[in-house]
């Protein structure tokens, strides 16, 4: 049985999830981390050093990092859907992935803590406004390349377009404080992500 450490609000832990779920796989999930506690205690230190979440335990291989497991679970599960069949279709979905942690998560993040998690009164609006600004460049990659594809990866949807489209979930529902530029090929894979039945059930809770 899959073993997964996390709870639900993160970001990082709804990779996961959602993933486990497009491959119709059983899981057993433990809240830790936030509120929850448990990821700084030396019993799960010693499955992830870094006592962040998530982490699995499948069948005694624990594993953490969310892209790494994303990719382990796809492999074993679903070698030609979510984990493309050839080496470069692979890297076509993986550039994403990448992608999303250098590019999009960086900015992302503050933005999402900022309007999210830390009180109003403590706000770094002049971060926010900043980050927002890249935020809506750098989108507009994606943009120019759903222009072109239905999902990241090609034709089909993988595990490409997993981190983004928790991503996307976040920017489309976080209140900004300026209007989001017009990416109308984004917003039409957006639409495609969020009528999947497995992202409905673990990605598109309000943001807490
Ligand atoms: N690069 C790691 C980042 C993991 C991470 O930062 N997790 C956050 C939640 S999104 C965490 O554990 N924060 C501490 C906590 O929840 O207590 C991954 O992708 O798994």
């Amino acid at each position: 049985m899959l073993k997964i450490w996390g709870r639900r609000n993160s970001i990082n832990v709804q990779k996961v999830l959602w993933c486990c779920a497009e491959l119709d796989l059983p899981f057993e999930r433990t809240d830790a981390g936030g509120q929850f506690g448990v990821n700084n205690t030396p019993e799960y230190k010693a499955m992830n050093p870094n006592g962040l979440v998530p982490t699995i335990n499948y069948d005694g291989f624990i594993l953490w990092e969310s892209h790494a497991i994303v990719r382990y679970l796809s492999g074993v599960h679903g070698l030609g859907t979510l984990w493309p069949g050839t080496p470069r279709a692979f890297a076509e979905a993986d550039r994403w992935m990448e992608w999303y942690d250098t590019t999009i998560w960086p900015d992302l993040r503050p933005v999402f803590w900022n309007l999210v998690r830390i009180a109003p009164e403590k706000r770094n609006t002049a971060l926010v406004a900043a980050s927002v600004q890249k935020l809506a460049e750098n989108l507009g990659i994606a943009d120019t390349h759903l222009a072109k594809h239905r999902y990241l990866g090609g034709d089909q949807f993988t595990m490409g377009d997993i981190p983004m489209g928790v991503a996307a979930f976040r920017w489309f529902n976080l209140n900004l404080p300026a209007e989001r530029p017009r990416h109308r090929h984004l917003e039409a894979w957006y639409q495609r992500i969020l009528h999947r039945p497995a992202f409905q059930q673990h990605c598109a809770a309000p943001l807490t």
